[in-house]
């Protein structure tokens, strides 16, 4: 029996993806960028199985029918390519800091796209990749990389992928403040559908968020942090803007998120690189450099414990797939 196992670290995004122009290809409104985060990855084995369904399990915890149904559907896709109707046992587990509950279907995608691509032989590239991963999630498509990547909206299902930008290879981190990591009350996906057809500000988040993405790819190169630093910082709060206006208005913000916010403004008055972002749920992520990351560690624990805290360097390295057995 032939068994792979594969490697794809989590992401998040400087230039955020929110809201899909087209639901069933999974075409976004907005281009986005993101870092491929060392400290945060899941691991997939699949093998072939002689059952009658899909068998997963996450954390050695066999999942239900609607999470097996979700993954039978993106095996579906891998089955019709190659044309080899046989069913699939995936074991996945998260690697992530005890408690944080940072678990990532971005990093569980890309993991289990690329096993599934030698285990039904497709021998897919990585841009053929990306473009199938972003039918598991969307931003998953873009943890198919290591360092700085770009997913490129795209207008049809063949130029919509994520791309390498840069290794990230600079003084460059991320911390991560677990504000609560509880499951989230509204997906991402239903959230970001009601921002679409409700929010007076979408349109002009869509236009403001390519100026951006323009704008840190420069400071990227510049390996300008400051720059890259507010421009994420900006792009985040726009985002959020949106989803407060959605009818319903939206609020993934909690108490300890503001405290966390107030925190990086009074740390940039002391004279540390930090600025904040934030995605749909309360957790508040640092941009800052991999040199003031331990000081600043210092300086959030007065606040936080340390279980809160990760910090996490970028991962240079690609998604990987080996043969186990
Ligand atoms: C991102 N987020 O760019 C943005 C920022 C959350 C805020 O991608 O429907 O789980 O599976 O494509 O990828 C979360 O959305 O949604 C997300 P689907 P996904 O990282």
């Amino acid at each position: 029996m032939t068994k792979y196992r594969s490697k794809a670290n989590a992401n998040i995004a400087l230039i955020k993806y929110w809201g899909k122009k087209d639901e069933e290809l999974f075409l976004p409104y907005t281009s986005s960028l993101s870092l491929t985060l060392d400290a945060l990855y899941t691991e997939t084995e699949v093998s072939f199985i002689d059952e009658e369904n899909d068998v997963f399990y996450l954390d050695a915890q066999l999942q239900g029918e609607k999470e097996t149904l979700k993954i039978k559907k993106f095996i579906d896709i891998f089955r019709k390519k190659s044309a080899i109707d046989r069913r699939v046992l995936v074991n996945s587990y998260n690697h992530v800091p005890t408690a944080a509950g940072l678990a990532s279907s971005a990093s569980g995608y890309a993991a289990l796209a690329l096993a599934l691509n030698k285990l039904f032989n497709l021998n897919l590239d990585r841009k053929e990749l990306s473009i199938i991963t972003r039918k598991g999630s969307g931003s998953a498509t873009r943890s198919i990389y290591g360092g700085i990547v770009e997913w490129h909206k795209g207008d049809s299902d063949e130029n919509s992928y994520a791309e390498k930008v840069d290794d990230g290879d600079f003084d460059l981190a991320m911390i991560i403040i677990v504000v609560n990591s509880n499951k989230k009350e509204i997906s991402s996906r239903e959230a970001m559908k009601i921002t679409v057809n409700t929010s007076p500000l979408y349109q002009a988040y869509v236009e403001n968020s390519a100026l951006d993405l323009v704008e840190i790819k420069k400071a990227i190169k510049d390996r300008d942090i400051k720059r890259i630093g507010e421009i994420s910082e900006h792009n985040a709060m726009k985002m959020h803007s949106t989803i407060l206006s959605s009818n319903p208005p939206m609020l993934y913000f909690e108490g300890d998120s503001l405290i966390a916010i107030n925190k990086v403004k009074e740390l940039r008055e002391k004279g540390f690189d930090a600025y904040y972002t934030m995605d749909a749920g309360p957790n508040v992520k640092i941009v800052t450099k991999k040199s003031q990351a331990e000081e600043i560690k210092k300086e959030l624990l007065d606040i936080f414990s340390e279980e809160k805290i990760i910090i996490s360097d970028i991962s240079s390295e690609d998604g990987t797939v080996e043969e186990i057995e």
